[in-house]
């Protein structure tokens, strides 16, 4: 392990020695913490199996743009020399956080990669962009917000990538991204504007088009207010239990994963749940493993009403504004109600739905520019949502939008992306992904028929959507499903050994169907599987479950990419 004194000279050295780094940002000696760590150990996690025996050199330190005197945290986990691999990573966050910690940096030693995380600039490694966002009410912090947007992960990128070739003295190493959620968001911010400065990126659940994704955090408790309907979650759990049976034999095999959601929303239709019983004990914790509320909600009973069902129904089809007109996708069948949790108060004896989360903070921080933990929802209409959704579009086009289509610069550097998405995605809609996909398809390739037009997107960007999957992790609901635990592994294969991921490898985690730890392939979009025989998995084209994933949203004016 090097010493603190030739760590510093290394950084310095590595800043100064690029003419234009040096003039942009100072970098401060003093801020400056290294410790080495041996025989550290990873636990395994959906983002990677785990290792042990790691060595590392754990650095931070701070840096200032010229003219800002802004302070700026970097954290850099440095495989010792000989655990090295030749490989840069940048990690991002997730919700309104840049980094994930230590988290993030494991993944980094998990492939022998320099790994770095920022802070933003939002004053610490803890402190995430709502803490920072709001000058004063009605002023936004536009510096933060452009960190948060794209600036911070790129000068991470940067200057780690610096600091890489310095402390390794190699300028042969290759360069990654990983990120799921925001952090998905995050690596799309730097694909779609600085395509060059990575060799390949796995990216997760992506939270861009963020516009429509936060205000559509509101949209399941607007239909209850709409509907005026309460379900208790028990009642959709029941409906989304009941989804589960129907739906798993659409794909061929009885194994409690619905592989095709596709065709789920096609078949099924949530009436059929009417009249079913259900009951559920008092709980103080999620009452199906994974999903919410984590409040404390008294014994439910009952059979699940019409209008239940509607809610449901209308959660699943998505939101449409007083014309008919969609403006937005929504959560697949069998994705976990979890924004429609509603709170049981104990005074009326009546479940009642109240704004929360991040729905609420993006509509009062973001858009009213007010520091408030209030949003009624009396009086929010889907014309609201799709006003919000229009306005945050326009106002935040170029910071937290994120769907520029073209990633030519990616593209022609020779870059490898792999884009997945929990099919089960309560958090954010896995079809949200397939809409970008097919945007960056009929950009880039606006002269090539449909077959053409994806087989070249293939050639070095590849969807995949990963059955009963949940928010970047498996849904405990469908045990039996695959994840692609390695993710990284795949797009590093491709970089480095040209070894194209026609399927994506996954590994079903934890199950009753087939034994834990089974290897399974997932098909590449726009193509689907369908199981033969409950035994053989094969990936098919099938055109009306194809549409489903990018409906016309002829609300919006604008092309939504
Ligand atoms: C490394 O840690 C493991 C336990 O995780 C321990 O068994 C082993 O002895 C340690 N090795 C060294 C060299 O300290
Ligand atoms: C790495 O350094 C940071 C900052 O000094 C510290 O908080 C953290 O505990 C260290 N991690 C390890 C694994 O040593
Ligand atoms: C920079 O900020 C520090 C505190 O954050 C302050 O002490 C110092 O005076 C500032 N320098 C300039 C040039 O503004
Ligand atoms: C839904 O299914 C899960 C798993 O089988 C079960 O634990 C839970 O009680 C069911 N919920 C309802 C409301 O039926
Ligand atoms: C549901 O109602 C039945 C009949 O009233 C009762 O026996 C049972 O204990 C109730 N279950 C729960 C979970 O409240
Ligand atoms: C409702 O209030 C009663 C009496 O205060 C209490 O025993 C019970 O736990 C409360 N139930 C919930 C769901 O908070
Ligand atoms: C579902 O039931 C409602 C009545 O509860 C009915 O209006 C609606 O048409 C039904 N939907 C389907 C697809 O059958
Ligand atoms: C303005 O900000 C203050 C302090 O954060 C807060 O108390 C007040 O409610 C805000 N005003 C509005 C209109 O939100
Ligand atoms: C909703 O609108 C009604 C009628 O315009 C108004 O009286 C009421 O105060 C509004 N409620 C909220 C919570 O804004
Ligand atoms: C994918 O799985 C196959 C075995 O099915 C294995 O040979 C290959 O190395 C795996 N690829 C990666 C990138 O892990
Ligand atoms: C289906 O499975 C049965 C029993 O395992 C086997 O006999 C049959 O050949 C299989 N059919 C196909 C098309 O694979
Ligand atoms: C598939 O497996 C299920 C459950 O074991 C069984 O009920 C069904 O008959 C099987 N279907 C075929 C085509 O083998
Ligand atoms: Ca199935």
């Amino acid at each position: 392990m090097m010493m603190l004194l030739s760590i510093s000279a290394v950084l310095v050295a590595g800043v100064s020695a690029s003419a234009t780094l040096a003039n942009v940002f100072s970098i401060s000696p003093t801020s400056l913490t290294v410790n080495p760590v041996t025989n550290y150990t990873i636990a395994p996690s959906p983002l990677y199996a785990g290792k042990s025996g790691l060595d590392f050199c754990n650095v931070t330190f701070a840096y200032s743009h010229a003219g800002l005197n802004d302070t700026n945290n970097l954290w850099f986990w440095l495989p010792s020399p000989a655990q090295f691999q030749n490989r840069w990573l940048t990690t991002g966050g997730g919700g309104l956080s840049i980094t994930s910690g230590e988290r993030g940096l494991s993944t980094g030693l998990v492939y022998g990669a320099a790994a770095g995380t920022t802070d933003g600039g939002f004053g610490g490694f803890s402190n995430d962009l709502s803490s920072v966002l709001l000058l004063a009410n009605g002023t936004l912090n536009y510096e933060m917000l452009f960190s948060f947007g794209y600036r911070a992960i790129h000068e991470l990128t940067v200057l780690g990538k610096e600091f890489t070739k310095s402390y390794y003295s190699t300028s042969k190493f290759y360069s990654y991204y990983q990120g799921c959620s925001e952090g998905g968001r995050e690596g799309f911010s730097q694909v779609q504007r600085y395509g060059s400065q990575f060799d390949g990126a796995a990216i997760g659940a992506p939270a861009f088009r963020q516009a429509f994704q936060q205000v559509l955090h509101l949209f399941s408790n607007v239909v209850e207010v709409t509907k005026n309907y309460y379900p208790s979650p028990c009642e959709l759990e029941k409906i989304n239990n009941d989804t589960l049976a129907a739906c798993d034999g659409l794909d061929g095999r009885l194994d409690g994963v619905v592989s095709r959601t596709d065709l789920c929303k096609l078949q099924h239709n949530a009436n059929a749940s009417i009249g079913k019983k259900y009951s559920c004990d008092a709980t103080s914790s999620p009452s199906f493993p994974g999903g919410r509320p984590s409040k404390r909600l008294p014994a439910a009973n009952g059979t699940v009403t019409a209008e239940g069902a509607a809610v449901a129904q209308q959660i699943w089809d998505g939101l449409f504004d007083s014309k008919g007109r969609q403006a937005y996708v929504s959560f697949q069948p069998t994705a976990t109600f979890d924004d429609a949790a509603t709170t049981f108060d104990n005074n009326t004896g009546k479940y009642t739905a109240t704004a929360s989360g991040i729905g609420l903070q993006y509509v009062n921080l973001f858009l009213k520019e007010i520091n408030s933990n209030s949003l009624p929802l009396a009086n929010i209409t889907y014309d609201t949502l799709r006003n919000w959704m229009l306005e945050g579009m326009q106002k935040f086009a170029d910071t937290l939008q994120t769907t520029w289509p073209d990633l030519e610069d990616f593209h022609s550097h020779g870059a490898k992306l792999i884009h997945i998405h929990g099919e089960s995605d309560p958090s954010i809609p896995s079809a949200s992904s397939a809409m970008y996909y097919n945007s960056v398809r009929k950009i880039m390739y606006p002269n090539q028929n449909f077959n053409q037009s994806y087989a070249s997107l293939q050639e070095w960007y590849k969807f995949f959507l990963v059955p009963g999957a949940a928010h970047c992790s498996p849904s405990p609901g469908q045990p039996n499903g695959p994840f692609p635990q390695n993710v990284l592994a795949s797009v590093i294969d491709w970089v480095e050994n040209g070894v194209d991921p026609k399927e994506l490898n996954a590994t079903v985690l934890d199950s009753s169907y087939v034994s834990t730890g089974i290897d399974q392939k997932l098909c590449a979009f726009p193509l689907r599987p369908l199981w033969t025989n409950n035994t053989t998995m094969g990936c098919v084209y099938d055109q009306a479950s194809l549409d489903t994933w990018t409906p016309r949203l002829d609300s919006i004016p604008l092309p939504v990419y």
